[in-house]
């Protein structure tokens, strides 16, 4: 056995895995049956894709706008692909592209879907529910959550081809989310590959997009990684596979100039055209008149990238009740005025803004991403990888995860630190900085053990935490992302840990808290549990598209409901307490 983490028999030691090019080719022979359907937005606009519509945008210098959509009640989702349309319209504002946002019950295998768990968003259970939804008004269709990079990609992307979507994601998905109770990553891959298959083969543009904050870039402590990785994905899609490869960006670009600067280096090469700019996300937490600043000031950032680098990149005004819940319909309309409005005003602030800090940050970031692109691809390469193929990659990228890959591969000498990062450090920095001496004696004389871990993918909560375990001298044992109630059980009774952390936000809390405590009472494990994140969940038996606290339903199963990272402080004095002599 060799001792390099990243050699070929250790990442993949299966036998007898699929072939690339035989994936591929099953998928292209299905190109005869599902083709490019239409819907209102082709129709309308009298175009065979949305990347023709997108280059015709960047020709006549008009910025297109995004806007999310997918509500638990297709008929609600049904409505609204209309009536936001039909307001805008109304307003004399535009909404070109919607991206639907699935429920995560659409990632598994369809014989499975009815048995699942499910989420917060849209079920539609064929193609012709694609169709009703996409036949309600010209808006491109965008379908990213839940297709590429799960086991049920094949047939979603079927389903979404023929009710005329020709922008189909998400890679990003690929490498960094799970299914719920679902192990087998090489299905995922496979059925992925399938799909590009079957887009790479379609008679008219179809473009794969990818969300890089969905993958590896929400943790690259790098941003010329995070470029390095858009750039390996266009190598593998349009090189490899030969579809057309639109990236998107934007959840944790927080600072202004790292954000036009990597829409800058996004422009350089690596992606023509762009699918949309996501909404800075992370940015929404406060009061919604604070959360109406953050999204004048990413707008602006993105408004000012179209005008410098247009890419074809949709904007996208989220609105601000987000960091809370799924918005609604009003709220949805509000922040596309919002954004017609800002597009018109930028055009006089424009002079006001220099752009030669963020040009310089891009070129920076431009030759770091492509020195990391060769870095892996000749890493792996040099370890006996079939780079040619794209499942062997896919599956191997993945099963490294964004951690290794940096430090295997990355700068070493920071090209352009991650907003991320910074942001986590200072938000553990403020928790800490009111933590008088007393207390952090008694918690680092206790000698305690966390065991921290996330319900999904979210990990920036889990992360926070662990900084500050680490600040206030508490071991950390890694209890995962994305792991079921039952594997977090296991992890727990294994650890000997003194307090256990889950952190959890996809409208799973109460479910979740539930199945893990019966686990871990089946094994006898009887330490506090702390549960913090999005502490919510949609009611059951209903087809209400909006989640609801469930803070005091799990207090009454007792645990220790938190509603800040802060609240892990009198926790561990507790413990430590418990500890005293
Ligand atoms: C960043 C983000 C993402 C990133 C995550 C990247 C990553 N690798 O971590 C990406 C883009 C990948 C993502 C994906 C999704 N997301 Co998201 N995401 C967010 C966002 C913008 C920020 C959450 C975050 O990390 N905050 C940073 C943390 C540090 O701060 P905080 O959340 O305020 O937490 C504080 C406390 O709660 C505490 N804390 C957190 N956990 C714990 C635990 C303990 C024990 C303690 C003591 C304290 C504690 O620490 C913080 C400081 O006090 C929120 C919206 C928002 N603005 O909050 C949506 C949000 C959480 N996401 C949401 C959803 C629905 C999704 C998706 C399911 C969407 C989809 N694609 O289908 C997917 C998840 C898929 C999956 N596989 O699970 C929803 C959840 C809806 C709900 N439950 O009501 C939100 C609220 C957005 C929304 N309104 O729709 N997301």
């Amino acid at each position: 056995m060799s001792d390099d983490p990243l050699a070929h028999g250790t990442i993949l030691p299966e036998p007898d895995l699929p072939n690339g090019g035989e994936l591929l080719a099953t998928g292209r022979v299905l190109a005869r049956d599902w083709q490019v359907g239409t819907c209102a937005f082709l129709e309308h606009h009298g175009v065979a894709s949305e990347a023709v519509f997108k280059r015709d945008a960047v020709t006549r210098g008009m910025i297109m706008r995004h806007a999310q959509i997918g509500f638990r009640d297709i008929e609600k989702t049904r409505r609204c692909y209309h009536e936001i349309w039909e307001r805008c319209a109304s307003a004399g504002a535009r909404v070109d592209r919607y991206g639907m946002t699935l429920d995560w019950a659409m990632g598994y295998p369809l014989a499975m879907r009815d048995s699942g768990p499910r989420g917060t968003g849209m079920w539609l259970k064929g193609a012709e529910d694609f169709v009703a939804v996409t036949a309600r008004a010209p808006v491109a269709p965008h379908f990213g959550d839940w297709m590429l990079g799960f086991p049920g990609a094949l047939t979603n992307t079927q389903w979404a081809l023929a009710a005329g979507s020709t922008a189909i994601g998400n890679l990003g998905q690929l490498f960094t989310f799970r299914l719920p109770g679902w192990d087998d990553d090489i299905a995922c891959v496979a059925e992925t590959v399938k799909a590009l298959g079957l887009i790479a083969a379609q008679p008219v543009e179809v473009l794969v997009h990818a969300n890089l904050d969905d993958g590896f870039a929400a943790t690259f402590q790098d941003l010329a990684c995070c470029l390095g990785a858009a750039l390996i994905e266009r190598h593998i899609v349009e090189d490899l596979i030969g579809a057309p490869m639109a990236h998107c960006y934007g959840h944790h670009f927080s600072e202004p100039v790292a954000r036009l600067a990597f829409h800058l280096a996004l422009s350089d090469g690596a992606t023509a055209p762009g699918s949309m700019i996501y909404g800075n996300t992370t940015s929404y937490r406060g009061e919604p008149a604070q959360n109406w600043a953050s999204l004048a000031s990413y707008l602006l950032a993105d408004i000012m990238g179209q005008r410098l680098a247009p890419t074809g990149h949709a904007i996208n005004p989220v609105p601000i009740t987000e960091g809370s819940r799924i918005p609604d319909i009003d709220e949805i309309v509000e922040a596309q005025l919002f954004a017609d409005r800002l597009i018109g005003q930028a055009e006089g602030l424009a002079p006001l803004i220099d752009p030669e800090p963020a040009r310089l940050e891009a070129a920076r970031i431009v030759a770091g991403g492509r020195a990391f692109r060769d870095a892996v691809l000749g890493g792996l390469a040099d370890r006996g990888y079939d780079t040619t193929d794209p499942f062997v990659l896919f599956l191997a990228l993945r099963r490294i995860g964004a951690a290794r890959l940096e430090t295997a591969f990355g700068p070493g000498i920071p090209v352009a630190a991650s907003p991320v990062r910074r942001e986590l450090d200072a938000m553990a920095g403020r928790r800490l900085e009111v933590v008088d001496t007393a207390t952090r004696a008694i918690i680092a004389g206790a000698d305690l053990t966390a065991l921290i871990a996330t319900s999904d993918v979210h990990e920036h909560g889990k992360t926070l935490l662990e900084t500050m375990c680490r600040e206030l001298g508490v071991a950390v044992v890694d209890g995962g992302v994305s792991v079921d109630p039952d594997d977090l059980a296991r992890r727990t009774a294994a650890s000997g840990c003194d307090l256990v952390c889950i952190s959890t936000y996809n409208g799973i809390a109460l479910d979740y808290v539930e199945s893990f405590l019966e686990e871990a009472r089946a094994r006898g494990v009887m330490v506090p549990v702390l549960v913090g994140g999005r502490l919510n969940q949609i009611p059951g038996n209903t087809n209400t598209s909006l989640p609801v606290d469930v803070g005091d339903a799990l207090g009454r199963l007792g645990v220790a409901v938190c509603r800040d990272a802060a609240d892990l402080v009198p926790a561990l004095l507790d413990a430590a307490s418990g500890r005293q002599p």
